[in-house]
Order: structure tokens, then C-alpha cells, then sequence
């Protein structure tokens, strides 16, 4: 009897492996590639807080979403991240976190607006239909400066302080690679070019002229 459950046993842990050993290579298969961009400047020297958006040949479908909040907040005299991503038609909140009054201005082409002095504790929202690039003032704290990068592909981030971002998911084939940086030498402080996304994990450097 015991030598039967044994063998039972047995025979459910082989069939067992054979399945999970199966759905690991699918899963493995399935994964999506990641893209490995570093920005570097003229000097070698890595660039943060780049924003480096691809797009691939095939479009894809559906509404493009990031796993970050779309707020600007303003926090010690700062607008707080310095630098936001947004995906086109996106509503940004901008809380005031000080326990002093902010303005916002932009006098940006793809977002010209002002949002009057408000204060502490009070949020404010703004619409960004348009791609593109907004820079972000206060008329009161001249040294306050934030940037939004309004954006139609969901393959876009921040680099980090060593110049890296990682995109998943980009399809295979030919793309597209777009870096701004407020110091970027160039129209719209952008360097657009090509791209060979191999779909399996690769690394991409590229090199862009700063002021
Ligand atoms: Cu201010």
C-alpha cells in the first residue's frame, strides 16, 4: 500500500516537473525584451534625468499608461520630480507641498497656460493634449524650473544618474529613438534617430551634445 502511494507520488512529481519545466520555456519565450539605452554626453559622461522615448515601426495598440503618478509637486521651492513624463491627453495634478504661494507658467508651443498663485495644501490640475516638451515656471521663485515631456509611445522614460533607462516590450524590427534633455544641443533639445530593436535584451548608447 505505502509502496503504491509511493509510486503515485512519484510518478505526480515527474509529470509535475514536465509541466513546470514546459511553462517555464513558453513564459521564457513569451517575455517581452527589455532595451537598455545609456545617454552620454559629449565628454562620456552619463546624462540623468534624459527622457528617451522609442517608437517602433508597428504602432501599438491601445492607450498608452505609466506606472507613475502624473502629478508636479511643488516641495522646498522645487517642482517635484524635475522632470515628468506624460502620455498625450494626460491630466497632471501640481500640489503645492510648501507652506508658501505658487504660480505656474508655461510659455511653451505645446502648452501655454498660467495657473495663478495658490497655496498650501491646494492642488491645481492642467490638461496636456499635445506632444512635445513644456517648461514649467513660478512668478514668484525664478530658480523654480520643471519640464514635462508629453509623449504618444508607451516606450519612454526617465534615464537614471548613471544615463541608463530600461524600456520592456518594444516590439522587434525597425524604431525609432528620441532623446531630449533640457541642456540638449538642438531643435526642441531633441536627437531623433535610428534604431535596430533586435527583441531579444540589448543595450544601446548613445551620444548626445549638451549646452
Ligand atoms: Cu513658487
Amino acid at each position: 500500500m505505502q509502496r503504491a502511494v509511493l509510486s503515485l507520488l512519484t510518478a505526480f512529481l515527474a509529470c509535475a516537473t514536465l509541466i513546470w519545466g514546459s511553462a517555464a520555456v513558453v513564459v521564457e519565450a513569451a517575455a517581452p525584451a527589455s532595451l537598455r539605452v545609456q545617454v552620454v554626453g559629449g565628454d562620456g559622461l552619463p546624462v540623468r534625468d534624459a527622457v528617451v522615448e522609442v517608437h517602433a515601426a508597428k504602432a501599438v495598440a491601445g492607450p498608452v499608461r505609466f506606472p507613475w503618478k502624473m502629478g508636479m509637486g511643488q516641495k522646498n521651492q522645487q517642482f517635484v520630480p524635475g522632470t515628468l513624463i506624460v502620455a498625450k491627453g494626460s491630466t497632471v495634478a501640481f500640489p503645492n507641498l510648501d507652506t508658501v504661494r505658487h504660480s505656474i507658467y508655461s510659455f511653451s508651443k505645446p502648452a501655454r497656460f498660467t495657473i495663478e498663485l495658490y497655496g498650501r495644501d491646494q492642488t491645481r490640475t492642467h490638461s496636456f493634449p499635445i506632444v512635445g516638451s513644456v517648461k514649467l515656471g513660478c512668478n514668484i521663485h525664478d530658480q523654480m524650473r520643471g519640464y514635462i515631456r508629453v509623449t504618444d509611445t508607451p516606450f519612454a522614460g526617465k534615464t537614471d544618474h548613471n544615463g541608463y533607462v530600461t524600456l520592456t516590450g518594444v516590439p522587434a524590427g525597425a524604431a525609432k529613438v528620441t532623446v531630449w534633455h533640457p541642456q540638449l544641443r538642438g531643435m526642441e533639445n531633441e536627437s531623433t534617430s535610428a534604431l535596430n530593436v533586435t527583441g531579444a535584451a540589448q543595450t544601446h548608447k548613445l551620444k548626445v551634445a549638451l549646452r
